[in-house]
């Protein structure tokens, strides 16, 4: 695997020949399961796989935890090689946003609701350096995980509207045992905050369960939702929805939560027309 800094040095790593197909998986680091999962499915479908590792500032609101954001270059470099990444790139904050920068893209209507209205500026951010990476890199096809639901959504949506070609890809969630969603915030949690973390899942395989036994009410399934979160202490619901996968309009089949654990605020989703294990 090589390790580049440069966009010069990805264009040279990776190529510009349209015949040989490119796959990208964008993360900002402390690679989990679901990240291996996304090089995985990259490596099957590509002839190179590149990965971007990029702890993107643009996308964090004053207040949020840029600074603490978990890294560990070393062990992300070992984990993407074992993975089958041929090309990781890793830019500074430097040449990713030059002196000067002032170039934005925004998708609107999908970026104004939940996550974009809990961070206002998050989805410009995403979508600004996901066009970036996609006029860098030149891939065929882009890696996203269903863990972000709405960045998928917003990622699919600008590649439609400004023409990019690149197909976007959306996998599964991968989760731990008792259901949590793997996260890079995930190791914020203390013991106490861990288990508490669990309700999030909970409350999706609870609004499942409500779904397969024939509940269709958007009011009572979010009920649900709601009744399992507000039964854990320690968690602070942000908000519980149930919107379509693709518009995040109300009302829709995919249960979308967002709450915080003590001090660390996690994300959930699962279409409740498909059960949820556990
Ligand atoms: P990051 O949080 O590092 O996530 C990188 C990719 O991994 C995202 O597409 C995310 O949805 C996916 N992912 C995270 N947890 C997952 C899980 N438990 N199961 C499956 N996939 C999971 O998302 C970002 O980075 C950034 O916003 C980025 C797209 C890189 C733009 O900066």
């Amino acid at each position: 695997m090589r390790i580049v800094r440069t966009v010069a040095a990805l264009r040279e790593a990776v190529g510009t020949d349209p015949a040989v197909p490119v796959g990208l998986v964008p993360t900002m680091g402390a690679f989990h399961a679901g990240h291996l999962a996304l090089f995985r499915a990259a490596r099957a479908e590509n002839d190179v796989v590149v990965a971007s590792l990029f702890v993107n500032p643009a996308q964090f609101r004053p207040g949020e935890d840029l600074a603490r954001y978990p890294r560990d270059e070393a062990r992300d470099e070992a984990l993407a090689d074992e993975a089958g990444v041929d090309v990781l790139f890793v830019p500074s904050v430097d040449e990713m946003y030059p002196p000067g920068f002032q170039t934005w893209v925004e998708v609107e209507e999908l970026s104004r609701g939940l996550e974009g209205a809990a961070r206002p500026g998050h989805f410009r951010g995403v979508a600004t350096v996901c066009l970036k990476l996609f006029s860098i890199v030149r891939p065929r096809r882009a890696y996203f995980g269903q863990k972000d639901a709405q960045q998928a959504a917003v990622v699919k949506r600008l590649v439609r509207d400004l023409d990019l070609g690149v197909e976007i890809r959306v996998g599964p969630i991968v989760r731990e045992e008792d259901g949590l969603a793997l996260s890079s915030r995930n190791v914020y949690l203390d013991p106490a905050e861990r288990k508490a973390a669990a309700s999030l899942s909970d409350a999706l395989r609870d609004a499942a369960r409500a779904y397969a036994a024939g509940e269709r009410d958007p009011v009572r399934l979010r009920a649900v939702l709601v009744a399992r979160l507000r039964a854990e202490p320690l968690a602070d619901l942000e908000y519980a929805e149930l919107v379509d996968a693709a518009t995040f309009e109300k009302p829709g089949t995919l249960a979308v939560i967002a709450a915080r654990i003590g001090k660390t605020r996690l994300i959930d989703n699962h279409d409740l027309s498909i059960p949820l294990p556990g």
